[in-house]
């Protein structure tokens, strides 16, 4: 296979777009195409302060590795959840996170669970009602008010994750299958700040997970090869698993699922429920940040709970 660009041999061979490129060109075509997808989707400027959170893994470092190669005032935050599994899952991927910052000269943010609340994921999903056997709801939440906190503390005007597209049509067929329609609604690249809430953008949403292993390998970035061990079974790796399927059979089937439902919710395929209602908020009296509920926040809630055991 030839490399669409230059005629040399191709590394990569993405059939839904039918083009193969060459170590070199794809690295700049990945480039090039985030910048735009920045700018088309309105994400950022380069004036801006962005919050990359990173986790450790392929997606999250090489979001890093692109937006400050483009050029963006993009710091990294880490959160050390404490998720240990036998296999020291947390400790591995914080020392690749660290040492990437460290090889560029980054600025890190490290959030540790233990050192702050004294707790980690795991006891907190064991503790609580949350999660008897997966932590990740306990773990969403924690990372949600963590993010948060961290924006609003530093003054950061934006949030980046490293969801890919494989991740957005995961989620996207999940919410279809149960016709979630607050859900459907608030999926989107960018969802713009609200409520002293930093924006949030997801700048790879257009990228296939192959893609970004591929560019974290070509780019020499090393990450964590191992996911969180609580991914293992999950709803969501199921349904990455049907849509790779489907993929296989017909090229580029995740990648319209995908955007052809980007393009229909701008057209009003939700029209009738655009009137999004958002709950009365009030501020948490333990955190500061805003929760719907009357007193304190399920954040705040949960780590009392566990504080208290
Ligand atoms: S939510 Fe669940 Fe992830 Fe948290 S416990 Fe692991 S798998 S890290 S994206
Ligand atoms: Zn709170």
């Amino acid at each position: 296979m030839k490399c669409k660009k230059c005629g040399g041999k191709a590394v990569i061979n993405m059939r839904q777009h039918n083009m193969g490129l060459c170590k070199d060109d794809f690295i700049q075509w990945l480039q090039e195409q985030t910048q735009r997808h920045i700018e088309k989707q309105k994400m950022f400027t380069l004036a801006e302060k962005v919050l990359v959170a990173v986790s450790g893994g392929k997606d999250s470092l090489a979001l890093w590795d692109i937006l400050v190669t483009l050029g963006y005032q993009a710091d990294g935050l880490y959160i050390a959840l404490g998720i240990d599994e036998g296999i020291g899952y947390s400790a591995e991927s914080q020392r690749l996170t660290e040492a990437f910052a460290n090889a560029r000269d980054l600025k890190l943010h490290i959030v540790n669970l233990a050192g702050e609340y004294g707790t980690d994921v795991p006891t907190l999903a064991k503790q609580t009602k949350r999660g008897r056997d997966k932590p990740c709801s306990a773990c969403g939440l924690v990372k949600r008010h963590e993010m948060n906190r961290i924006a609003r503390d530093f003054g950061y005007d934006v949030l980046a994750t490293g969801h890919n597209l494989d991740d957005e049509a995961a989620t996207l067929f999940s919410n279809t299958l149960q016709w979630n329609g607050d859900y459907l609604l608030r999926q989107a690249p960018v969802l713009e700040e609200r409520n002293g809430l930093a924006r949030k953008v997801k700048p790879l949403f257009r990228f296939y997970e192959r893609e970004m292993a591929a560019y974290a390998l070509l780019r020499g970035i090393e990450y964590i090869y191992d996911e969180c061990p609580f991914a293992e079974g999950s709803t969501s790796t199921y349904y990455k698993e049907l849509l790779n399927q489907l993929e296989n059979q017909s090229p580029g089937a995740k990648q319209h699922f995908y955007t052809k439902f980007l393009a229909a919710k701008k057209k009003g395929l939700f029209a009738e429920s655009t009137v999004e209602i958002i709950p009365e908020l009030h501020l948490c009296p333990k955190c500061g940040q805003l929760t719907s509920a009357r007193a304190e926040c399920s954040f705040c809630k949960m780590m009392e709970r566990v504080q208290k055991k």
